[in-house]
């Protein structure tokens, strides 16, 4: 079998440069959207189906977890939101004959690209033992070789139980009530891979693994901070936001070692003026270096306890735990260090301060750009810091805002996908389901790859996601599936993930959001938990895309009373019936959700309690929030290296590729470019348009080679490189982590360039 990950298509792969833009959406993005919108899906559902993305009774949008504003009687236009629904509701179709037509192993040498384009998978397809094709199987089937292979276990803690963050609430809470009745808590999650350094981060110093401002603070905000994030193409209705709150009068401050053109100029694509001439949302830019956030943050730190009267003493002394011992630390922060590690002048710093003391009230907001490195959780802490001296958190326009990936990645944590879960919900399971729960931690991302790698894991079972291709080391992780004695993907699109398999494998196909939720009593809707904490429904109208297709709380519902038998006293069958009686139980089990059915019924749903925003109680340890006072980290590079992240181009979400173009950044054509800064490409002797190798270098001396990158020269921080994911993968090591977290490092990988054999 093939094993080696597909290269770029070199015919597709032709990247043409023509450097970066310096606004984002206005009419070329309508124009974008419309064009890969009908080729999926044709002129007329194009247009129905964009008509609903998250209206009050339509469903929500399966791309980012930003949050709707209120008024939503006219769709708020999203280009990638309108992608990210294309893709699903296209009418092309995988169906049995495509599997007879193509092996295991020539899916294999495709890209992610051509695999995704294939269209919707319609029936349950197993491959046995030994075989190379997938063959269609009844859903009756599958259940039961899944139930063969568990039931087959020495330990319940030998299967693994991922989660992508676009499963539904009630899919997600019946799929870890399984896991935990069948024994195990081995629930790795995509949020593993993003935002858990933010939630370690926020758990130990606000008490709440969760941002703490709702949409509207961000209009009342002065300062609003975007560090680590490109909102232009990854949460692109935030851009709508901050012109409202530029409006209001807050001011902008983006930190990022590359400029992104939407947080330089937002053209909004619903108002003449956004069309004309947009509005301008950045008032100072940080270029800088990768990594260099924390030292960044200690510093302004240290000016604000030097600055007569810009201590919110009240809030500290009422509020916080440990303020002296970070004091003193902060007070050790050096001028010159930060400078070098941050890649910033002095000038910059001091305006940076100047505009911080002058705001009131300021929001921080980040993503990747601060949560994939090796030094991430105690860069967000430094944040946490940062805001707790000016009494930034538990006011209005004030607060922390890590904006999250994935439609329900958010909600899925609260439904109880977490593989340390607290003990306080395990109690709750325990006394409303009547067994007894696991106790003992389970597998992240990074172990369960281990665990396979060990042969401490033999059946993997993913809901959603593309487990191979967005997990780091691609190699590692590839010899890790293989060993597999059963790998499940319950998938709406092909991916890799199903090309490279355990010994026995099947791929479940399942209805998207967009989808009608058609069951014995009648039509359900779902609901999912945005990046702030609001909860609604979701309820899908197109016609599902195939008859075969089984729901996600379906697919959970049969398969634990295939698997438990007569062991389990839980009504799985009435849960398949009536979602709302999911929603009974998660009422009774996740405080916050009381009344449930009820409250998501209202337009627009309910905002769950939050104690840091709503009444400055801090649930910490301490019962106070936590001032820290970790020592200062920064990458450093090896002489000739590069600091390398890998990053999303406009046209992808995470694996799905929608298309070869990132317009923003001014390459089409192509996804195998490297951006260099030019003075380092210079030293460096890498000509603009020559192709590399990037080679990965690690502590382990394992050479890891991703081939033929074009490089670019682009205007991204000196000793800085970036490049996208996840074709750079197989250069993330696996044990390149996060420390506390376990995230991936996926946006500090060292370096070198090589010119390509074939340049
Ligand atoms: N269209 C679309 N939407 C998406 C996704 C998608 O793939 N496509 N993915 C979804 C998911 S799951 C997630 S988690 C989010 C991701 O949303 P983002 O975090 O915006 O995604 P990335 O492309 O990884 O961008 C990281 C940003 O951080 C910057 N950065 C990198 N390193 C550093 C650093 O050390 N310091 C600072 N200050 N900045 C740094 C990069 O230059 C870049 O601007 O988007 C979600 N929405
Ligand atoms: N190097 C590097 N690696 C990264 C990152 C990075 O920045 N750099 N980012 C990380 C981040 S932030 C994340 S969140 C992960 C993403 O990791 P994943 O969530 O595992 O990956 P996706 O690409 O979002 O998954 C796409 C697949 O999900 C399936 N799917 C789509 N919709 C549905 C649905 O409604 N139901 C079901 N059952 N399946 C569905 C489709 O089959 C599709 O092929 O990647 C991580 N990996
Ligand atoms: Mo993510």
């Amino acid at each position: 079998m093939a094993s080696k990950p597909p290269m770029g298509d070199p015919v597709q792969d032709a990247p043409e440069v023509a450097g970066p833009k310096h606004a984002a959406a206005g009419l070329p993005a309508i124009g974008h959207t419309l064009r890969i919108a009908q080729q999926q899906m044709g002129v007329k559902r194009t247009a129905l189906t964009l008509l609903r993305v998250n209206q009050k009774n339509g469903f929500d949008c399966p791309g980012c977890a930003w949050p709707e504003g209120d008024k939503r009687h006219t769709a708020e236009f999203c280009e990638n939101g309108a992608k990210a629904v294309a893709e699903e509701a296209t009418l092309r179709r995988v169906t049995p004959d495509f599997f007879a037509a193509h092996s295991v192993t020539d899916l294999a040498t495709r890209s992610g690209y051509w695999l995704g384009q294939q269209g919707r998978l319609t029936h349950p397809m197993y491959l046995p033992e030994g075989a190379d094709h997938y063959e269609p199987v009844t859903w009756d089937r599958a259940f039961d070789i899944i139930a063969e292979e568990l039931n087959a276990l020495a330990s319940p803690d030998e299967a693994l139980f991922y989660t992508s963050g676009r499963t539904s609430n009630e899919a997600a809470f019946l799929y870890q009530l399984f896991a935990r009745e069948f024994g195990t808590n081995n629930l790795p999650d995509c949020s593993n891979m993003c935002h858990e350094s933010s939630g370690s981060a926020l758990t130990e110093t606000i008490g709440i693994g969760k941002g703490s401002v709702l949409l509207e603070d961000l209009y009342k905000a002065d300062l609003i901070v975007v560090a680590g994030q490109n909102p232009g193409t990854n949460h692109p209705r935030m851009l709508s936001a901050l012109e409202k709150a530029k409006a209001g009068g807050a001011k902008i401050i983006s930190v990022n070692p590359l400029p992104e053109a939407g947080l330089e100029r937002f053209k909004n694509p619903q108002t003449p003026h956004g069309m004309l001439r947009g509005t301008a949302l950045t008032d100072l830019f940080l270029q800088i270096r990768i990594g260099g956030d924390q030292a960044l943050f200690r510093l302004l730190n240290k000016l604000i306890l030097e600055t007569e009267g810009a201590v919110d003493e009240e809030f500290v002394r009422e509020h916080t735990h440990g303020y002296e011992e970070f004091a003193a630390a902060a007070r050790d922060a050096d001028w010159d260090e930060t400078l070098a590690a941050t890649g910033l002048t002095r000038e910059q710093i001091e305006e940076t301060l100047r505009m911080v003391l002058a705001s009131k009230r300021t929001i921080v907001c980040w993503a990747m750009g601060l949560t994939q490195h090796k030094h991430s959780v105690p860069t967000i802490r430094e944040v946490v810091n940062f805001l707790l001296l000016r009494g930034n958190i538990g006011r209005p326009g004030a607060g922390v805002c890590p904006v999250r990936g994935h439609s329900n990645v958010q909600g899925d944590r609260t439904m109880g996908i977490f593989e340390r879960p607290a003990p306080a919900f395990l109690d709750a399971l325990e006394k409303e389901f009547g067994f007894a729960p696991p106790r003992g931690h389970g597998y992240d991302v990074v172990r369960a790859i281990e665990a396979m790698r060990d042969d401490k894991a033999k059946v993997f079972f993913a809901m959603g996601g593309n487990f191979v291709s967005a997990s780091p080391d691609t190699d590692a992780t590839e010899a890790a599936m293989r060993r597999a004695r059963l790998t499940v993907h319950v998938s709406t699109k092909l991916n890799r993930s199903h090309a490279v398999t355990g010994a026995r494998a099947l791929i479940l196909p399942t209805l998207g959001r967009t989808e009608r939720d058609l069951q014995v009593s009648g039509e359900q809707v779902v609901t999912v938990e945005d990046s702030m904490g609001m909860v609604h429904a979701s309820r899908g109208r197109l016609k599902p895309a195939s008859e075969h297709l089984l729901s996600e709380p379906a697919i959970v519902a049969r398969l634990a009373r295939r698997v438990l038998g007569e062991d389990s006293r839980t009504p799985w069958e009435e849960f398949e019936k009536d979602y709302a009686t999911i929603r009974d139980r998660i009422a009774r089990v996740v405080p916050g959700f009381e009344d449930f059915n009820a409250r998501v019924a209202r337009p627009g749903g309910f905002a769950l309690p939050h104690a840091p925003r709503d009444e400055r109680r801090f649930p910490t340890a301490t019962g106070k929030a936590n001032f820290t006072a970790a020592p200062v980290e920064y990458p450093e590079l090896p002489a000739g290296r590069l600091l390398l992240q890998t990053l999303r181009s406009h046209d992808q979400y995470n694996t799905t590729i929608y298309g070869l173009d990132d317009r923003y950044r001014g390459i089409r054509n192509g996804r195998r470019v490297v951006l260099v800064n030019p003075e380092d490409a210079a030293e460096l002797d890498l000509a603009d348009g020559s192709y590399v190798d990037l080679v990965g270098e690690w502590k382990d001396g394992v050479e890891r080679r991703a081939p033929g990158f074009r490089v670019v020269h682009y205007p991204t921080a000196r000793g800085c490189a970036a490049s996208y994911y996840p074709e750079t993968n197989v250069l993330v090591p696996l044990d390149s982590t996060a420390d506390i977290s376990n995230t991936p490092a996926s946006k500090s990988v060292v370096v070198r360039l090589e010119q390509s054999a074939t340049d």
